[in-house]
């Protein structure tokens, strides 16, 4: 037997051949028709890098070594005061003081016959006057002047015009004065509120019937009559000086 087919044999294998490669593949259908099919090409080129796919996720951290100290941060707002702290401990004991240059036997009882004397003195003002009311006593000068000397006079006296502050106290004056004499009391800054020389109002008065009336151009100053009764007149009129002064 021949190793070759016979020639119709051989043509029907080569196109079944290129038929079954039609079906299975649509290109093949335009580059192999039936009639031009021969051996299959060479591989093409490969074709063009793909697109970037996207961003993956975030990795793990990593495993190498940590990072320098960073330089310290800037300064705070300055905190709240603490409370009070505690006392101190206790100094040491002073020196001893120096040694008066005098004897002090004698001092003192020159100061007791000071104090003596000044009582004496007291008594016998107290005898003559009989103005001691009190821890106060009345006294005059027997002079006339305006109010605001009166003030000056007494103030330079380390006393006060007189200012009676109870029945006791004006029957004192009363027994004192035999004219008319200016009292501690006005209302020159608030007519008819006659208040005391530091501002107080008084709450023990006095006054004559109809009084005070601030007659005539205006009356602010308090003026104590023979009667011992009380009159408002001209703080610029002359009455006598009389002072209070504590005992
Ligand atoms: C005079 C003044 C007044 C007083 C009257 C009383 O005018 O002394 O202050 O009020 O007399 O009649
Ligand atoms: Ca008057």
């Amino acid at each position: 037997m021949s190793l070759f087919p016979s020639l119709p044999l051989l043509l029907l294998s080569v196109v079944a051949a290129c038929y079954s490669e039609i079906v299975t593949s649509e290109d093949i259908q335009k580059t192999c028709p039936v009639i031009a099919c021969g051996t299959p090409g060479i591989n093409g080129f490969p074709g063009k890098d793909g697109r970037d796919g996207t961003k993956g996720e975030k990795g793990e951290p990593g495993q190498g070594l940590r990072g320098l100290q960073g330089p310290p941060g800037k300064v705070g707002p300055p905190g709240n005061s603490g409370p009070p702290g505690l006392p101190g401990a206790k100094g040491q004991k002073g020196d001893p003081g120096k040694s008066p240059d005098c004897d002090c036997r004698v001092a003192a009882s020159e100061r007791e016959a000071l104090r003596l004397k000044l009582d004496r003195i007291n008594q016998w003002l107290t005898f003559s006057l009989g103005k001691q009311v009190g821890q106060k006593i009345f006294l005059t000068n027997g002079e006339a002047m305006t109010f605001d000397r009166v003030k000056a006079l007494c103030a330079q006296l380390q006393g006060s015009v007189a200012t009676p502050r109870n029945a006791e106290e004006n029957t004192a004056i009363q027994n004192l004065v035999k004219e008319e004499a200016f009292l501690g009391i006005t209302d020159k800054k608030t007519e008819g509120r006659f208040v005391d020389l530091t501002g107080n109002r008084v709450t023990y008065t006095n006054w004559n019937d109809g009084e005070p009336n601030n007659a005539g151009s205006g009356e602010d100053c308090a003026v104590f009559l023979r009667n011992g009764r009380w009159n408002d007149a001209p703080c610029s009129s002359s009455f006598l000086a009389v002072c209070e002064f504590p005992v």
